[in-house]
């Protein structure tokens, strides 16, 4: 009888511990599903992004906020499988994970990992952002990010066509602002107004197509249409509510991977007192190099 009882003790222990996992795997998974704003500091810096089709308003990365100047309007990732049909945005996936970390000594999160999975199990998509800021008055500032595609099929290849779409406003105002593409192939997009300069570089690998605008709906619209898009090629420079977007098209074997790294960096226009500093310093430089060669 008083086995029986430490036997019965034992069980209704282990239910307990039983149910209190589940509770908390209950909790994790709420959590996963709740329409939050990931925000991520550093010095000078601040980056908020909606990650959620569930989220309010503009999604993706909606705030760069740079020494109290918010930067951008949007900047999110749209998909499409094969050659037919509308593009889809990242969000009508199933997200599947969210993670923050706080990676230097200083205060805020500074990196973010978001997961999706497609609802058929057919590819899964994870973004990682890492924010670097300036000093305080600086108005420098860099964003990292890595994409990484993974075909989840262990027989079928997927024909798969990404697209990013970015809308900077810089220094808040969206009117004036000129942008061009840079590299070869295209890999590099300058965006810039009187006081500050945007670039964006795709360090690896380029993309299979780009296209830039003055006009951000239009170039936007062709992502939400209801009709595939091959991004046009225009390169600029041109001038006004400058918007850019790249396309990558490839084919995925089974269970591969594909990953697109790149870097958005802010900094000030030199001033023309520091280009003229360089100017003469690069002069004097150079008559130097004579003196010495006549010398020799
Ligand atoms: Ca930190
Ligand atoms: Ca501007
Ligand atoms: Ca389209
Ligand atoms: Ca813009």
């Amino acid at each position: 009888m008083q086995l029986q009882l430490s036997q019965s003790a034992l069980l209704g222990r282990n239910r307990l511990n039983v149910a209190l996992l589940l509770f908390v795997a209950i909790l994790l998974t709420a959590n996963v599903g709740h329409a939050t704003t990931a925000v991520l500091q550093n010095r000078n810096s601040m980056a908020e992004f909606h990650t959620e089709a569930a989220d309010p308003g503009t999604k993706g990365l909606f705030n760069w906020n740079v020494d109290g100047i918010d930067q951008i309007f949007e900047q999110w990732f749209w998909y499409r499988v094969g050659n037919t049909g509308p593009e889809s945005a990242l969000d009508t996936l199933t997200q599947n994970e969210v993670s923050q970390l706080n990676l230097d000594s200083e205060a805020g999160n500074d990196f973010l990992l978001v997961g999706y999975v497609d609802p058929a199990q057919r590819f899964s998509i994870q973004v990682r952002y890492m924010l670097t800021g300036g000093t305080t008055g600086s108005l420098d500032s860099d964003l990292v990010e890595v994409l990484r595609i993974q075909n989840l099929s262990t027989t079928q290849p997927l024909d798969f066509h990404f697209f990013q779409y970015v809308d900077f406003d810089l220094g808040g105002t969206a009117n004036d602002d000129t942008v061009s593409v840079g590299g070869i192939p295209g890999n590099t997009v300058r965006q810039s107004d009187a006081l500050l300069q945007l670039s964006e570089t795709v360090v690896t690998p380029p993309p299979s197509r780009y296209a830039v605008t003055g006009t951000a709906a239009s170039l936007k619209s062709q992502l939400t249409d209801g009709s595939p898009t091959s991004l046009s090629g225009a390169g600029g420079p041109i001038t006004g509510d400058a918007a850019w977007a790249f396309q990558w098209d490839f084919v995925l074997a089974p269970g591969d991977s594909y990953l697109i790294s790149k870097d958005k960096n802010l900094r000030p226009v030199p001033e023309p007192a520091t280009v003229w500093t360089a100017f003469a310093a690069a002069c004097a430089l150079l008559l130097a190099a004579r003196r010495i060669r006549r010398n020799k």
